[in-house]
Formats: structure tokens, C-alpha cells, sequence
């Protein structure tokens, strides 16, 4: 024993030198705060250091602690800091009774158990459509005790727990769901058909799919840990603004994968709900120590990994990693020397007592030392071997979400350790191929039959046949009793609907008329966010979602309007307090000023997007950033945004790979647009006008919050200012379904052309609609393209159905009725890359011809860029004239001269395209 820690053993023995309980219990390293051992403690620990006080001093006192606690640290038995020791965090002295009939609970869990393994290996006996076993085998007592003992499904004024189930569990959700009576057996049979006749069941949690059943998608690794965290502190926000009456909270739970917590977006935002005291979170990470290919930290220990990192972020965290059986030895152990073991192991070893034998574990595990092998004397191998780890002890795992439950003021991470694969034998259980099992043969299935005793006789057990005790068994009453006390099932998603007051495309009138001033479409965003915000109907259910960028956007006035959510107020006085926006936090502040997180503000935009659901709240996000950091940064975020028919507005601000000019590469968008478009329920919107803006804004509105659609908008905004004309006209149809004439060209001249514009490129087509007329004689017709994709759309529903039904009278999609009537070449400038206009290029009479955006953007000035690019005035005369001359309509001369008479250095260096 380090002699520094000897000293200090003497000294407190001096202190309290009758107190060998004392001894017993460090020596056994058993936290027992609270009890009498731990005042005795904290008592002769207290003397200890009044007397160094007096002795040393201050100064020598701190630097002795210093040195004890490094001891400490490099002692086996004792905590190294933010870690305790590789024991259970409830002492089973202190655990709650488990309340339930364990019997029974455990005969469901075996036929869930066996129902979950059989859908996987019977859609994989006829196909090749995958699934998973062993992360469900790992994880079912987890789930089962919850649906037993705590989730609490809706009623009629509590939204019900919100819970993110392990994607690569579900298969164990659906076997579950079956036994309540929710799913049939012809579903279950089609687990991942879901295109077979009747339906089947979808792969993971996706409630695009199974709209009744998910309520939020997981499977992508990461992004249910980081939702469920927004999602609990969209709760907090929703009841301190008041937009909800629930008299008991909802909790939020998240079941994780201790492989998924690599993923950055896992642990990337706990702290935010160490810091915000978020107690309404519950996070289950099943420790089964492997992940796909192989153990997790083969070379240290997951949970010990974790437990540091969540204390450390103001968790409070509980441990199950020791099963009932023991507690015996651990009591037993007096010399402190099974808990050394227990740490000195690495992760790697614990895999590999899991598929060896008793004899193996006796030998490698308690064998390092000789008291430790008399320890368990008493202990057959196959006693050994079935020492449960803490995570399938349902008594164990009950303790820990009783004490969860019960914790107040912090967020509380369960690390529950499992082996994968459990009871699959042979088959797969703690082997690294664990994760890929789908087949089982006949031998396998009868050993998985007789370890779970399910009632499957020998002459069907091959086909592997789903089993369902009778509607009046115990089994089946105990379960529907147990559901029906916590207010019944789950995973459920049920919307109600409600339609929200919103304004009519009327309230928006100072847009239609245009603007005195020169403006960019982010100061009209500004404008029409606070005129919504001044809305009878709508203001309360507005959520404004900011990543650090408000002053970017001219928002920053918005602080002190409607003030920065914060549950702790503001606990200082700001230093701007004296001017218009200063930076004001309040409790039941509106806007969500997020901090420099794209993937959280995405987590807040999808919990206030899908509230309508969750909590039959419908609130509208709004959330504004740069651009870039869009669908490029967190394209999964939207993605699933769609996945779980989110609602609401994106609005990518310093859009444009030459509109944000000095920023150069990394942050000059041109792709946005694209990326949004490839998620089927967003629709993306390049406007170039105010009115625009306030058309499309309006729309969405009442397609989502009246009409209820389960769509959200993505909205591409610049900062460029120039004059915002007033509307047309009989535009609106157009806006909103993707391109509409704008201005067309003079009159009277012989030479026609279309120029198709949008966001603040359209200014360069205006300009060039003037030149190609005044000196060129083309008279170009402009016209604004809102939505490349919604156009595109609307042309492959008409192609599809035409190609389909081939006697009938063909459909002509929007854009083909409107370019119909016209003659010329069509031509589409953009700030964007070329495919964004090219996705209608196959609809347009004659083709499109494009100029775009398409490489990396360069700090420069918006002219040079523009000019490099080839989307400033001057190139869209030439790419006009050029398309014109492709056409025969003018001579090629006439372009040849107008790239001289326009200074455009035809060997110029071009974006560089591999
Ligand atoms: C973002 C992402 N990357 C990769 C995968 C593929 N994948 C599915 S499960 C898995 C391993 C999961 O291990 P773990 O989180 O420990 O879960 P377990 O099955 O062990 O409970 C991987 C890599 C995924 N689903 N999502
Ligand atoms: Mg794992």
C-alpha cells in the first residue's frame, strides 16, 4: 500500500481507532454513502483533515489531498476520479423490491424472446431481407421490465412517455406488440416485406412507414440519443411558455447501443442536459460490449468509459453490471479482491467468459488469485457460468429505473451490462459475428426452444412458427393488466388533429407591393417572421431555431422581443442591456438560440416539428442558418426529419456560391438545393422576391397546419439587397408550383428567348434582359423558377402515368402546359450548380441550357465571382446569344462579338471540374 496512504490510514486510525467496520468496508471498496459505515467516514475523514489543518497548514493540507487522491487513483479497488469502481452503483442492500410476479414476466420475456428470433430467421428462410437477433437478445429484459413497470402510455391529458426504442431492437417491439394484440401474424410473417400483399412491418423505427405505430426514427446511428435530448428540452420549453396543460410530465427515454455511443451526435449534447437540469431524460445504454465487428473497448471498458464522460457532464449515472447472484460473493469477499478483479479485467476478457465455459471463467476470471477461486468452491461451472450480468437480472434492472425515476435535478444515464446474443448458445451468444445472425438450423432453434421453454413441438419447430398464448392465459392477462395500469400501449403515435389560426395569403400585403428600399430575401424573412409573430393566431406556436447566427441575419432584435429560452432566466445583466437588441434571456423565452450546433438545432427543429404528434401541440419551427451547414453538414437530420413527417420552415440563409461572396470556399452554397430536394417530403424553394418568400410561407402554413400535411419547407435565403418589385399579376400558382413568367421581353423585336431565374441571380438575368434587347435585338421573356424539383415532380407523375397507360390521352405536367405555348430557346441561370435546373431540363420544349455555380466557391468580390462562375450579366447575354446560335436563330458571329463587346476573357480560368 502506497505509504502516503498509510499515513493517512494511521492518522484516521488514530482518529477513530475502534471503528473496524470502517476498515472492512474500504477494504471491500463499497460505496455506502448514506449509511452508518459512510457517516462514520465522512466523520473520522473530517477530523483527519482538522488535524492536518492545524499541523500543515493550508497550502501543505491541499497538496497532501492532491497527493492522496493520486494514490488513490492509481489503487485498483478505489475510484480514479469521475469513475467508481466496476460495481453495481445501487448496493443491493439499498435497491427497491421488485414489485412484479418475476415468474410470469419472465415466461413473456421468453416468448417475446422467441417470437422476435423467429420473424428474423423466418423472412430470412424464403429471402434474403435481413434483420437482426441478438441486439433484441441483449437488450429484452431491458425493454420488457420498462413496458412492465414504468412506460407510461397516453391518456387523456398526458401525452405519454416519449421513447426512442433501439432501431436493431425492433424486431423485439413487434414480437411485443403481437402479444398485446396490436400486430397479427400475417404482419409479423412480413417483417421487412412491406410491399408484400397486406403489409408488412418496416425494417427499424420509421414513422413514414408505420405511421400509427413509430413514433420516432433511431436506426441511423446517433440521432436518436441527440433528438431524445432536444425533445426533452423542447418539453421543458413547451410548459414554461405555456403551450401545454399536462399534469405529469412525459419522460423521455432513449435505448442505446454502447457501439453507437462512437457516433459524435451520441454524447455530442449531453451536457446540454447536465446543463439544463433536463431530469425528464432517462437514457438506457446496453452494454453488451460488442457492436458489429467486434467488442466495443476490447482493451478497456465501455461502461467505465461512459460513466466518466456522463458524470463528468453532470449525469447522474447507474451501473447494472452485476446480477443477484453476486451480491453473495461480493459480500463474501473480504479482502477487497473480487472488485480488483472485476476492474483489473478488460472488456475483451468479459467477452470471452461469455462463450467459454464455467471451467473457463473459474480458471481465467477468480483463478488470478487463489482466495477468489476459494471464493466460489461452492459454485459448480455451470453455476459459474450462469452468473447473470446485471442487465438480464430483472430485479437489478427495476432497482435502476426505480432510482431514475426518483432522481431529481439531473439526467440520468442506466449503463446496463448484457451479452449479445444472449441464449442463442451456439448460435451467436457474445460472438463477434453476433450481429449479422439471421438463420438459425433446427439443432440451434431447439436449444434457443428448450433454454426459453416455449411450448413448440418437435414436428413444426423448423419452420419456426410464432407462438401466442391464449387470450385468457395468465400470460396475456398479466401483460394487457401491467399496460393497462401505465395507460396503455407503446410504442404508439397518435395525432390528433389540431389546425392551427393561420394567416391568409392577405395578411402578407406589404409584400405584393413591393419594397421602397433595397433589401435581401433574409431582411424579407426578418420582416415576415415579425409580422408572424404579431399574428393573433399563430404567434404563441412560433418557434424561431438560431445556431449563433441571429446578428448574421439582422434577427438580433429578436432577443429582446421575444427573448433566448432559458429555464434558468437570465442570472446576469447583460452588457448591452442599454441598446435595442440586447441579449435577453428569459424563462419562458421563445426563441431557441442554440449555440453552434447545425445537428441540435436540427434535433429542436424536429421536436418542435413533430409536436403536433407527440403532444397534439402543433408549433411552427423556423429555423434560420448558414446555408452550408445545411443538408451538407447534418443531411441525415433531414432525412429523417422526413422519416418522421416533420413540420416546419429551414430557411438556408447565404445561399448562393457567389451571393455570400468573401467567405469564400468553405461556406459559399450552391448545392442545397439539390441535397433538400432528395428528401421526399421537403420542398425546396429558391425565391428571388419578397412576395415570393411570403406566398410560399403562407402556403406552407396552411398545407401543414391546416390541411395537415406532413411536409416542411426548405427555403433558400440571400443577402444580397436590391429593390423587391411588386407581384404580378396571377403569380401565385406559379410560385408555388415552381416557375412563372416574371417580365416578359419588349415587343416588336424579331429574336425570342426565356431566361429562367431565381434567388439573387435573377437580378443578373434582369440586367441581361435589358442588354440582350437593347443591343442584340433578342427580346427575353424572364421568368421566375421558384422549385426545380416540385416541377420535376409534377413531370415524372405525368410521365409515369403516361408510360403506364398508354392508349389513354396523355398528361401534360405543369411545366410542359406553360412552356408549350412558347417558342425560343429556354435558358436557366442560378447561383446553384447546373443540376438544379437541369432536374426539368428533359420536360422543356428544345432542352435547357444552364449556367450555374458548379465547383468550389473562392473569397472574392460578387462581381469577380460572378464573372469566374459565369452567372453575372455579361455570361448570361453570351449563354442567351449562345443558346440562341445552338438554335440557328442568330449567327454564332453575334455571340463570338458580344463576348468582345462585353469583355469576357473567352480562355478565362474556369471552375475547376474533374
Ligand atoms: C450511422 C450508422 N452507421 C452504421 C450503422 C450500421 N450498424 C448497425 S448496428 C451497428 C452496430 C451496433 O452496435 P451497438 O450500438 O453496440 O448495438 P447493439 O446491437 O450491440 O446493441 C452498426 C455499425 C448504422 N445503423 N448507422
Ligand atoms: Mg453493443
Amino acid at each position: 500500500m502506497p505509504q502516503l496512504f498509510l499515513h493517512w490510514q494511521n492518522e484516521l486510525n488514530q482518529v477513530n481507532a475502534s471503528n473496524k467496520e470502517i476498515n472492512d468496508s474500504a477494504d471491500r471498496g463499497v460505496a455506502t454513502a448514506g449509511s452508518a459505515n459512510g457517516d462514520k467516514w465522512s466523520e473520522s475523514l473530517q477530523s483527519v483533515f482538522a488535524l492536518a489543518l492545524q499541523g500543515a497548514g493550508p497550502e501543505r493540507t491541499a497538496q497532501l489531498l492532491e497527493q492522496l487522491t493520486e494514490q488513490l487513483r492509481t489503487t485498483p479497488r478505489t475510484s480514479p476520479g469521475v469513475t467508481t469502481p466496476y460495481i453495481n452503483t445501487i448496493s443491493s442492500a439499498s435497491q427497491a423490491p421488485f414489485p412484479g410476479d418475476r415468474e410470469i414476466e419472465r415466461r413473456i420475456k421468453s416468448i417475446i424472446r422467441w417470437n422476435a428470433m423467429a420473424m428474423v430467421v423466418k423472412a430470412n428462410s424464403t429471402t434474403n431481407v435481413g434483420g437482426h437477433i441478438s441486439s433484441f437478445a441483449s437488450s429484452a429484459t431491458l425493454y420488457e421490465v420498462a413496458f412492465n413497470h414504468f412506460f407510461r402510455g397516453a391518456t387523456a391529458d398526458f401525452p405519454g412517455d416519449l421513447v426512442y426504442f433501439q432501431g436493431h431492437a425492433a424486431p423485439g417491439m413487434y414480437a411485443r406488440a403481437f402479444l398485446e394484440g396490436r400486430l397479427s401474424e400475417k404482419q409479423l410473417q412480413n417483417f421487412r416485406q412491406e410491399l408484400a400483399e397486406g403489409g408488412g412491418l418496416s425494417s427499424y423505427p420509421h414513422p413514414y412507414l408505420m405511421p400509427d405505430f413509430w413514433q420516432f426514427p433511431t436506426v441511423s446511428m446517433g440521432l436518436g440519443p441527440i433528438m431524445s435530448l432536444y425533445q426533452a428540452r423542447f418539453n421543458r420549453y413547451l410548459q414554461a411558455r405555456g403551450l401545454t396543460t399536462w399534469k405529469t410530465e412525459p419522460k423521455v427515454w432513449a435505448f442505446l447501443g454502447d457501439g453507437e455511443s462512437d457516433e459524435p451526435e451520441s454524447l455530442g449534447a449531453i451536457t446540454l442536459a447536465g446543463r439544463e437540469n433536463l431530469d425528464n431524460v432517462l437514457w438506457v445504454v446496453n452494454c453488451n460490449l460488442q457492436r458489429l465487428d467486434g467488442p466495443v473497448r476490447g482493451n478497456g471498458k465501455i461502461i467505465q468509459e461512459l460513466e466518466g464522460l456522463f458524470r463528468g457532464a453532470g449525469w447522474n449515472v447507474i451501473k447494472v453490471i452485476w446480477g443477484t447472484e453476486w451480491d453473495d460473493l461480493i459480500k463474501r469477499d473480504k479482502t477487497g479482491l473480487l472488485i480488483k478483479r472485476m476492474n483489473e479485467c478488460v472488456d475483451g476478457d468479459y467477452q470471452k467468459y461469455v462463450v467459454e465455459p464455467g471451467s473457463y471463467t473459474r480458471k481465467h476470471f477468480f483463478g488470478k488469485y487463489p482466495e477468489l477461486l476459494e471464493l466460489v468452491n461452492h459454485l459448480t461451472d455451470e453455476q459459474i457460468n450462469k452468473l447473470l450480468r446485471g442487465g438480464h437480472d430483472a430485479r437489478k434492472m427495476y432497482a435502476a429505473y426505480h432510482a431514475a425515476m426518483a432522481h431529481k435535478g439531473q439526467p440520468t444515464v442506466i449503463l446496463a451490462k448484457t451479452i449479445k446474443g444472449y441464449g442463442l448458445g451456439e448460435a451467436g451468444e457474445g460472438k463477434n459475428i453476433s450481429h449479422q445472425q439471421k438463420k438459425m438450423n433446427e439443432k440451434e432453434l431447439r436449444e434457443f426452444r428448450k433454454r426459453f421453454n416455449i411450448p413448440i413441438s418437435d414436428d413444426v419447430i423448423a419452420e419456426t412458427p410464432f407462438y401466442r398464448p391464449p387470450e385468457d392465459s395468465p400470460e396475456i392477462q398479466y401483460l394487457l393488466k401491467q399496460r393497462a395500469k401505465l395507460g396503455g400501449f407503446l410504442p404508439a403515435r397518435i395525432v390528433k388533429p389540431v389546425t392551427l389560426d393561420v394567416p391568409k395569403a392577405d395578411y402578407f400585403g406589404e409584400f405584393y407591393r413591393g419594397s421602397v428600399r433595397e433589401i435581401s430575401t433574409t431582411m424579407a424573412f426578418g420582416r415576415l417572421l415579425s409580422i408572424l409573430l404579431q399574428h393573433k393566431g399563430i404567434s404563441r406556436h412560433i418557434v424561431p431555431i438560431i445556431p449563433d447566427e441571429a446578428r448574421t441575419f439582422g434577427l438580433d432584435t429578436l432577443f429582446r422581443e421575444i427573448g433566448i429560452y432559458s429555464p434558468k432566466g437570465q442570472l446576469y445583466e447583460p452588457v448591452d442591456l442599454n441598446t435595442l437588441s440586447f441579449y435577453h434571456e428569459a424563462k419562458d423565452g421563445q426563441i431557441l438560440e442554440e449555440g453552434i450546433t447545425e445537428a441540435g438545432s436540427m434535433a429542436s427543429f424536429i421536436a418542435s416539428g413533430t409536436s403536433y404528434a407527440s403532444h397534439g401541440v402543433p408549433t411552427v419551427p423556423f429555423y434560420i442558418y448558414y446555408s452550408m451547414f445545411g443538408p451538407q453538414r447534418v443531411g441525415d437530420l433531414f432525412w429523417l426529419a422526413g422519416d418522421i413527417r416533420a413540420k416546419g420552415f429551414l430557411l438556408g440563409a447565404t445561399s448562393g456560391r457567389t451571393t455570400l461572396n468573401g467567405e469564400g470556399l468553405q461556406h459559399q452554397d450552391g448545392h442545397s438545393l439539390l441535397l433538400a430536394g432528395t428528401v421526399p417530403t421537403c420542398l425546396p424553394y429558391d425565391p428571388a422576391f419578397g412576395y415570393e418568400l411570403a406566398i410560399i410561407v403562407a402556403e406552407g402554413l396552411r398545407r401543414m397546419y391546416v390541411a395537415q400535411e406532413d411536409i416542411y419547407y426548405y427555403i433558400a435565403l440571400y443577402n444580397e439587397n436590391h429593390l423587391m418589385p411588386p407581384m404580378p399579376a396571377g403569380a401565385e400558382e406559379g410560385i408555388l408550383k415552381g416557375l412563372y413568367k416574371f417580365q416578359p421581353g419588349p415587343d416588336g423585336l424579331k429574336v425570342k428567348a426565356h431566361l429562367f431565374g431565381s434567388g439573387s441571380i435573377m437580378q443578373s438575368a434582369l440586367k441581361a434582359q435589358t442588354i440582350l434587347a437593347e443591343r442584340y435585338g433578342v427580346s427575353t421573356d424572364i421568368w421566375s423558377a421558384t422549385s426545380y424539383k416540385l416541377l420535376r415532380n409534377d413531370a415524372i407523375h405525368s410521365q409515369t402515368y403516361n408510360m403506364l397507360h398508354p392508349t389513354q390521352p396523355p398528361k401534360q405536367s405543369y411545366v410542359e402546359t406553360i412552356l408549350a405555348r412558347e417558342t425560343g430557346p429556354f435558358i436557366a441561370v442560378s447561383d446553384n450548380v447546373r443540376t438544379v435546373p437541369e432536374q426539368i431540363a428533359p420536360w422543356v420544349p428544345g432542352g435547357l441550357f444552364t449556367l450555374g455555380t458548379d465547383g468550389f466557391g473562392r473569397s472574392d468580390t460578387r462581381t469577380r465571382l460572378r464573372r469566374f462562375f459565369g452567372v453575372d450579366t455579361e455570361s448570361t447575354v453570351i449563354g442567351v446569344l449562345y443558346a440562341l446560335s445552338q438554335k440557328g436563330a442568330i449567327d454564332t458571329s453575334v455571340v463570338a462579338q458580344a463576348i468582345k463587346d462585353l469583355d469576357v476573357d473567352p480562355d478565362k480560368v474556369q471552375p475547376q471540374l474533374v
